[in-house]
């Protein structure tokens, strides 16, 4: 079979919404493409393990504590299931990590803002788990078998991640005027980064149009984000809480939110990692790795002298 041959059956393959296994032909820029997304998005897990992580040993009662506990736990665990899907494509985890942190790989941008107080932990799991489970829900459609199977189970901890965001942002609200206001000021700082989580415009993403046609994106950037304001300016509204945007207006001729122009500039910024967290987080990383390797190097000698045991015994 010719190449051409070959993409044609695959696309169709595709159209035809059947899922593609590791062991079946994709065209190489399809594998590529993949391994960006899925190991870029565990990157984005286990960073986004750090911000959080600042607030488990100062969280304001045992229940609290218990819960942000588990949340970061279940973000380790997304990391792991994502880059085993990402390994199916043939890239290994040493590869990816070494990926992040050289800066070759990217993680989302949303992780490179600082978590000043408590109300952050509400705003983060409101906003940007709100903001991921928008983007995720759909890649539990994605044409590549692994990555959407592992978004299944990924999307039901996240709902569960949103829901304890906004109970603490609700109780928070109808607290004392002091802890409505650092309700507020979460709101503020984490809104626009939230939604920039999104991406680029569709006119300015480069990747959109093909990972769309392969049906690894199923919605554009710009679809995504819509839906996900014209949900949240909602449930701000039954916080009692101002979203930090003049310009946010409903549009009934769209059926849609309205709302201000985003700060480019700034996003860009931060993605090439001159963000107010970037050198924070990376070091943050490095720094496990490196005083993780004793641990490596003990599971492969332990391994290798189970091996070797294994050999002697059937030689
Ligand atoms: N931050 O052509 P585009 C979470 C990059 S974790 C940084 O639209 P694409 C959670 C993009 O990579 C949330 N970079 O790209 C964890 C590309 O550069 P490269 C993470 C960004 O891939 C803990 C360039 O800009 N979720 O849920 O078609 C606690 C052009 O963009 C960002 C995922 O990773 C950004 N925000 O679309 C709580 C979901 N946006 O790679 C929550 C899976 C864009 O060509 N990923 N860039 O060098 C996706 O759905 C897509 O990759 C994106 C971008 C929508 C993010």
């Amino acid at each position: 079979m010719t190449n051409e041959q070959q993409e044609s059956l695959f696309q169709q393959k595709i159209d035809n919404e059947l899922r593609i296994e590791p062991k079946d032909w994709m065209p190489e820029q399809y594998r590529k493409t993949l391994v960006r997304q899925i190991s870029q998005h565990a990157h984005s897990e286990i960073v986004g393990m750090l911000p959080e992580g600042n607030w488990i040993t100062r969280a304001p009662s045992l229940r609290r504590k218990a819960v942000l506990l588990a949340k970061v736990q279940d973000e380790a665990g997304h990391g792991l299931y994502l880059y085993s899907a990402a390994e199916t494509l043939g890239i290994s985890r040493d590869q990816m990590l070494d990926q992040l942190h050289d800066g070759t790989a990217k993680y989302s941008s949303i992780f490179n803002y600082p978590t000043l107080t408590w109300a952050d932990m509400g705003a983060i799991g409101w906003l940007v788990d709100g903001a991921a489970i928008m983007n995720q829900v759909p890649l539990c459609r994605c044409s590549y078998g692994p990555y959407s199977r592992a978004m299944i189970r990924v999307c039901k901890e996240e709902s569960f991640h949103q829901r304890q965001g906004y109970e603490i942002m609700l109780t928070l609200a109808n607290g004392t005027a002091i802890q409505k206001k650092m309700a507020q000021d979460a709101l503020n700082r984490f809104w626009w980064p939230a939604i920039m989580m999104f991406g680029p415009n569709d006119d300015a993403s480069p990747n959109s149009i093909q990972s769309m046609k392969w049906k690894i994106k199923r919605f554009s950037n710009d679809d995504l984000r819509q839906k996900f304001i014209d949900v949240t300016v909602e449930q701000a509204n039954i916080l009692g809480l101002t979203i930090p945007d003049k310009d946010l207006k409903w549009n009934e001729e769209r059926g849609h939110y309205d709302f201000g122009t985003i700060n480019w500039d700034e996003f860009w910024n931060v993605v090439k990692g001159n963000g107010p967290c970037n050198k924070e987080r990376l070091a943050a990383r490095k720094n496990a790795w490196d005083n993780g390797a004793w641990v490596r190097d003990a599971a492969t000698a332990h391994s290798e002298k189970l091996a070797a045991k294994k050999a002697a015994m059937t030689a």
